[in-house]
C-alpha cells in the first residue's frame, strides 16, 4: 500500500515541481518578450549616451500630457484617448535626446507612477490651470512626488496648462501656490496651452538648459 501510493504521489509531485519551476522561470524572466514586467524593466535599464535624458511626464488624468506631447512632435490631437498605460515619445531638442515618457494619472493607476523612478533625469509634472476642483490633489500628487529618494535634485518643469481657458489661474498663481512644495530646487513654472501650442518649447527648453548645465557641473 505503502509503494503504490509513493508510486502515485511522487511523480505528481515531481510533475508539479517542474511545472511551478517552468512557470516562475517563464513569467519572472527580464527576458522574455511577452513578460512585460520584463520587458519594462529591461528597456529601463538599457544603456543611454551622456547626450540622452529620460523625461517623465506626470500629473492629474485629464491635464494635458499626451496632448502636449503630441504638439511637442507634431503630430494631429485630434484623436487623444485617455492613457490607460503610458507613451513613450522622442525628440531631439538643442542635441538632446529627450525620451518623454507619458503615464496615465488616473487615481486608480498613480501607485504604479512608481515603477518608472529608475533613472529619470528631469520631471515634467502638468497642471490643469482650469480644473480647481482638484488643485489641492495636484499639488498633493506632486508633493509625494518630489519627496521619493529617486526624485531627488531632478529637475522639475511645471506646465500650467490650459490657459487658452477664461477659467484657469495664471501661471504665476501656480507658481506661487506650488512655491512651497518645490522650495529647494531647479523648477521652472510655464505658462502654457497646448491646444494652442503655446509655452510648449519655452518650458522643453528650459528643461534642456537645465539639464545641459548640470551634465557641465557634474563633468
Ligand atoms: P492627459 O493625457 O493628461 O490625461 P489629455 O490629458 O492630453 O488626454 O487631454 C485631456 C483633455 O484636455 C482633452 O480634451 C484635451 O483636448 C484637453 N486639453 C489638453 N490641453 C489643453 C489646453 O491647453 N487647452 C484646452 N482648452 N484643452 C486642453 P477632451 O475633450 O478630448 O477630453
Ligand atoms: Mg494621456
Amino acid at each position: 500500500l505503502h509503494l503504490s501510493s509513493f508510486r502515485m504521489s511522487c511523480p505528481c509531485s515531481l510533475f508539479r515541481v517542474v511545472f511551478l519551476s517552468l512557470f516562475f522561470v517563464f513569467f519572472d524572466s527580464p527576458l522574455l518578450v511577452f513578460n512585460f514586467r520584463g520587458l519594462l524593466s529591461l528597456l529601463r535599464k538599457l544603456k543611454r549616451s551622456d547626450d540622452e535624458a529620460r523625461i517623465l511626464v506626470l500629473g492629474l488624468d485629464n491635464a494635458g500630457k499626451t496632448t502636449i506631447l503630441k504638439k511637442l512632435s507634431k503630430e494631429s490631437i485630434d484623436t487623444i484617448m485617455p492613457t490607460q498605460g503610458f507613451n513613450i515619445k522622442s525628440m531631439v531638442s538643442d542635441g538632446f535626446k529627450l525620451n518623454m515618457w507619458d503615464i496615465g494619472g488616473q487615481k486608480s493607476i498613480r501607485p504604479y507612477w512608481r515603477n518608472y523612478f529608475d533613472n529619470t533625469d528631469a520631471l515634467v509634472y502638468v497642471v490643469d490651470s482650469a480644473d480647481q476642483e482638484r488643485f489641492l490633489e495636484c499639488q498633493t500628487e506632486l508633493a509625494k512626488l518630489v519627496a521619493e529618494d529617486k526624485m531627488a535634485g531632478i529637475p522639475v518643469l511645471i506646465f500650467a496648462n490650459k490657459q487658452d481657458l477664461l477659467s484657469s489661474k495664471p501661471a504665476e498663481e501656480v507658481a506661487e501656490e506650488l512655491n512651497d512644495t518645490l522650495e529647494g530646487r531647479d523648477f521652472h513654472v510655464q505658462a502654457a496651452s497646448a491646444k494652442k501650442d503655446e509655452g510648449l518649447s519655452e518650458g522643453l527648453e528650459w528643461l534642456v538648459q537645465t539639464m545641459n548645465q548640470s551634465k557641465k557641473a557634474t563633468k
